[in-house]
Order: C-alpha cells, then sequence, then structure tokens
C-alpha cells in the first residue's frame, strides 16, 4: 500500500511541475485533493484496509496530501508571479514611441460651397428647408403646372416608382410643399439630391443635387430676383462677377431664364473652364406661374415671386475648377484631400 501511495505522489508531483499555467494547476490539484481527487478517495477507502494498519494508512496518506498540497502552493506562487509579469509587460506604455498620426475627416466640397451658399442666403433671411426625394405627381410635375405630355413624364427621363411615386426629379418639387404648409411670404431655400435618367459623362449624372430658392410676397419683381442672385454669385465668386440671364422656358415660371454668370477665370475672354464662351451656366429661374400660386390657394392677383434651381456639383466645379463631375463620387482620398 505504501509504495501504491509513493507512486501516486510521485505521479501528481511530476504532474504539478509539469503545469503551464495556474489554469492547468487548478486542474491538478481538483484531480489529487478535489471531493473526488485520488488522494481523497485513498483516504476514504481506510475503511477496507484491515484495522491494524490503519493508522499507518492514515498517516502515510495525510503526508502525501500534505506533500502534494505544498507542492501545489510552491508551483502556483511561481506561475502567478510569471502570469502578472506577463500582463504588466503586455500592458506596458512607451512613452518614447512616436504617436500615431491621425487623419481627421474633412468636408466633402460640394458639402463646403452648400454650406457657404446656405450661410449666405440666411444672411439675406432665407431660411432653409428639405423636401423628400421620393416625390408624388403632384409636386414634382402637376402642382408645377408640367402638363402630363411634358418630356420629362417619359420613362427615358424619370425614375418612377410603383404607386404613382417617382424619385424627384429637380428641387422645383420642394415649392409646393412649402407653400401648401404656410401663407406668404415665403423665402426658403432648399437643397436636395435629384435624379434623372441622363447618360453619365464629365457634366452630368444621374443623381446629382440642386439648390432651390422661392421667394413670395407682395410686389415681388424679376429685380429682386436678379438682385438676390447677383449678389450670391458677388459673395461666392468674388465681387467683379457679372450676372447674364436668358429667356428659357420652365412650366414653372413666367417669364422663366437661363443664369449664367461672367467666367470668374477668365473674366471674359474665354478660357477651357467656359467653353471660351466667357459665361457659365449654372441653372434656371423665373418668375414664379401664377398656376403653381394657384394650385395651392394662394392669391395670384395679390402675391408674385421669383424661384431658381442651381445645380450644386455645377456651382462647386466652378469654385474649385474641377473638370469632371464624377470625381465628386468616386471616393478617391488623393482627390478629397485637396478640400481642407
Ligand atoms: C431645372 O431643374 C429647374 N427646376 C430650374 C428652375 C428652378 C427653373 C426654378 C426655374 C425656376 P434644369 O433642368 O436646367 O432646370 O437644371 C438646373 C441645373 O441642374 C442645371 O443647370 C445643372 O447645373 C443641374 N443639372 C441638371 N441635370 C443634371 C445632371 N444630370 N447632372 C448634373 N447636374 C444637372
Amino acid at each position: 500500500m505504501s509504495a501504491q501511495i509513493d507512486a501516486l505522489v510521485a505521479q501528481l508531483l511530476g504532474e504539478i511541475s509539469a503545469a503551464g499555467s495556474t489554469a492547468e494547476l487548478a486542474d491538478v490539484e481538483r484531480r489529487a485533493l478535489g471531493k473526488k481527487g485520488e488522494l481523497t478517495l485513498l483516504l476514504r477507502g481506510m475503511k477496507d484496509v484491515p484495522a491494524h494498519e490503519r493508522p499507518e494508512f492514515g498517516r502515510r496518506v495525510n503526508e502525501a496530501k500534505a506533500q502534494v498540497s505544498e507542492a501545489i502552493e510552491r508551483c502556483r506562487a511561481t506561475l502567478e508571479a510569471a502570469e502578472a509579469s506577463r500582463a504588466a509587460e503586455h500592458d506596458r506604455l512607451d512613452v518614447t514611441l512616436p504617436g500615431r498620426g491621425r487623419r481627421p475627416g474633412r468636408p466633402h466640397p460640394m458639402a463646403r460651397v452648400l454650406d457657404e451658399m446656405c450661410e449666405i442666403f440666411i444672411g439675406m433671411g432665407f431660411t432653409i428647408v428639405e423636401g423628400p426625394e421620393i416625390e408624388t405627381r403632384w409636386y414634382n410635375f402637376s402642382a408645377l403646372n408640367i402638363p402630363d405630355d411634358h418630356p420629362v413624364m417619359d420613362e427615358k427621363n424619370t425614375f418612377f416608382l410603383p404607386d404613382g411615386l417617382l424619385l424627384r426629379t429637380e428641387t422645383s418639387a420642394i415649392q409646393a410643399r412649402v407653400m401648401e404648409a404656410q401663407p406668404p411670404p415665403v423665402r426658403i431655400l432648399g437643397p436636395g439630391r435629384c435624379y434623372r435618367r441622363d447618360a453619365v459623362d464629365a457634366t452630368h449624372t444621374h443623381t446629382f443635387h440642386q439648390v432651390e430658392a422661392l421667394v413670395v410676397d407682395e410686389g415681388i419683381s424679376f429685380a429682386d430676383l436678379k438682385g438676390t442672385v447677383l449678389q450670391f454669385f458677388r459673395q461666392m465668386y468674388g465681387p467683379r462677377v457679372r450676372l447674364r440671364i436668358r429667356p428659357d422656358f420652365f412650366p414653372f415660371v413666367e417669364p422663366g431664364g437661363d443664369v449664367s454668370f461672367s467666367c470668374h477665370l477668365c473674366d471674359g475672354p474665354g478660357c477651357p473652364t467656359c467653353k471660351y464662351t466667357g459665361w457659365i451656366e449654372l441653372g434656371g429661374c423665373g418668375m414664379v406661374h401664377p398656376n403653381v400660386l394657384r394650385n395651392v390657394g394662394y392669391d395670384a392677383e395679390k402675391y408674385t415671386g421669383f424661384a431658381f434651381g442651381f445645380g450644386l456639383e455645377r456651382m462647386a466645379m466652378l469654385k474649385y475648377g474641377i473638370d469632371d463631375i464624377r470625381l465628386f463620387y468616386e471616393n478617391d482620398i488623393r482627390f478629397l484631400e485637396q478640400f481642407g
């Protein structure tokens, strides 16, 4: 029996010294001294030992337990110290290492232009409003005096959705929403995303942005339209900018025009940016058509208004001398980093 105990102790001492971690050691301890541990079971089996051998057997097993316990405690102290030092090593800060450089984000060039534009118009007393990108036929077409047979209704131009809905083709759709919601006077700026089935090239894309302005009140005239646009251009592009409005047709304005301004790069003689015309076109404008005012319940005899809608990509291209609209959407960090 004594030889059996010696062999068990030798085996357990070997396992204790082989334990590589406190977790492994705890496992050895459980197997040796736990409720069903080998030494515990040995002690419990004392009843089967002949009576005259019991005192010696008990003494021997208790001795073995003490020996194993002591070995476990010694080993645990060593392993705990090693683990603590490994953890400290892991957490140690080397304050002499150079810091990791941060690369903060920056506003997209179009966001910068829009922010600047909003600031200029807020300074002129405008309120910024937005409308939904998924629109009804009413707000996108009918309320704007666009007849059912207008080419823009064609599937080739508009992204139609189920249930009579569509993707907004122009921010002018914001106009009727605003006017339905409030009586005159109205003075709003409405930026937003628009969608058209246009082929993508250097100046066109299917998903682009416009900024709409709408002013309605008593006595609003074409002079107010010109003055507002010119004031905006001068603040945005510099004091020497000249404005040109040529007649153009939009069903929701009368008279209507297209808005250009003198090329801020060449100031007249022509350059690649203005395609050698000296002028750069930004969008459409005009006096709100009386039918539009009537459609929203305004008194068209009492109130007049003006509206314009400019392409935001176009404004950003002009501001930063960018020659391809696709650059805005490629998310190329080398491009975006230039606008700090
Ligand atoms: C309009 O969309 C009218 N709603 C503008 C308007 C508002 C007129 C209020 C009168 C009163 P137009 O289709 O010309 O007009 O578009 C205006 C501007 O949006 C264009 O000059 C251009 O800068 C921009 N734009 C139009 N289509 C695209 C496109 N596919 N990609 C990028 N920009 C575009």
